[in-house]
């Protein structure tokens, strides 16, 4: 083709590693659910800016001031309850039906994934739509009440409820970091879409794929710390390059 760009190059590489692959995983950051209006964390308008990580997302913060910390996720459940997924999580859920060995993880904890049809699916990062009792009973469930009927949230057991999220300094739950790294080790294509590849253990997932031989394509309109280290890193959107790169992977 004359006047084949580096970028073309590196889409062509990428869906060519995609038709042929069967084991493929996926790790995703805030950037996959930009497009659906959910503002990212490290962005120019991201949560982080308005918010400190080290204020809010962790254990501490929570201990001191709880109800500082459930103003900032129930603000994050408001803002989120009316979004829907778009079409970067349309193509990854319909990737997972094309290819037997499919696996998603994501850093996200909006629920966009399951919400497009994501089945194999780790959300390593938890979710902000379960609570969890730090009480007596610790139990884990589901609650999309928006608002909540009060801040901090009470279990009927009387103890305190958190957002079901892993924060700084926690760990992650050790059966979703298996299945991921499980799936990472095995993959013979790793797409590393809409994250700044910063917060660990998700993104030591690609350089563990690589390892083994995986082909690393990474989708960001940003360079990040991965870029180097990906076969091909695609400048775009995801919204844009998934759907196109299922397209012509098909
Ligand atoms: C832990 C809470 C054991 C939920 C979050 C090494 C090993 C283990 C731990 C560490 C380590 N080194 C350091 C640590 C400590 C820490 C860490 O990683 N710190 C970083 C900051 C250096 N890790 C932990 O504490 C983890 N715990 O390992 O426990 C332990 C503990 C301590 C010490 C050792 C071991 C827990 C990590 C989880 C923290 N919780 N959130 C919530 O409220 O959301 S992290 C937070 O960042 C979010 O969960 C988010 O998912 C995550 C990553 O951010 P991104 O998703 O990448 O979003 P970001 O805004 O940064 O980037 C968006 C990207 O999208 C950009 O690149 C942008 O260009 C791109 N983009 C924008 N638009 C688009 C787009 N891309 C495509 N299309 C678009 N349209
Ligand atoms: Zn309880």
């Amino acid at each position: 083709m004359t006047g084949v760009t580096s970028i073309d190059r590196a889409f062509q590489a990428a869906t060519a590693r995609l038709k042929a692959a069967t084991r493929i995983m996926a790790l995703t950051g805030a950037g996959v659910s930009a497009e659906s209006g959910v503002p990212t964390f490290r962005g120019p308008e991201g949560l982080w800016r308005q918010f400190r990580a080290e204020d809010l997302a962790t254990p501490e913060a929570f201990e001191r001031d709880p109800r500082l910390v459930w103003e900032w996720y129930a603000s994050r459940r408001e803002r989120l309850a009316p979004l829907l997924p778009n079409r970067a999580h349309a193509a990854l859920a319909a990737l997972e039906g094309r290819v037997p060995g499919f696996l998603l993880a994501t850093q996200n904890v909006d629920g966009l994934h399951a919400a497009a049809g994501s089945r194999a699916l780790v959300e390593l990062h938890g979710s902000l739509w379960r609570l969890r009792c730090v009480g007596e009973c610790g139990q884990a469930r589901e609650d999309r009440r928006v608002p909540l009927p009060e801040l901090p949230p009470r279990c009927a057991c009387g103890g305190l409820l958190r957002p079901d999220v892993v924060w700084f300094g926690e760990s992650l739950d050790a059966g979703a970091v298996s299945r991921a790294f499980g799936a990472a080790e095995s993959a013979e294509v790793v797409l590393v879409i809409g994250t700044s590849s910063l917060v660990f253990p998700a993104a030591a997932l690609p350089q563990a794929a690589r390892a083994r031989g995986a082909f690393v394509v990474e989708v960001n309109p940003e360079k990040t710390p991965l870029s180097a280290l990906a076969d091909v890193s695609l400048r775009g959107r995801a919204a844009e390059l998934l759907p196109a790169l299922l397209e012509a992977a098909a």
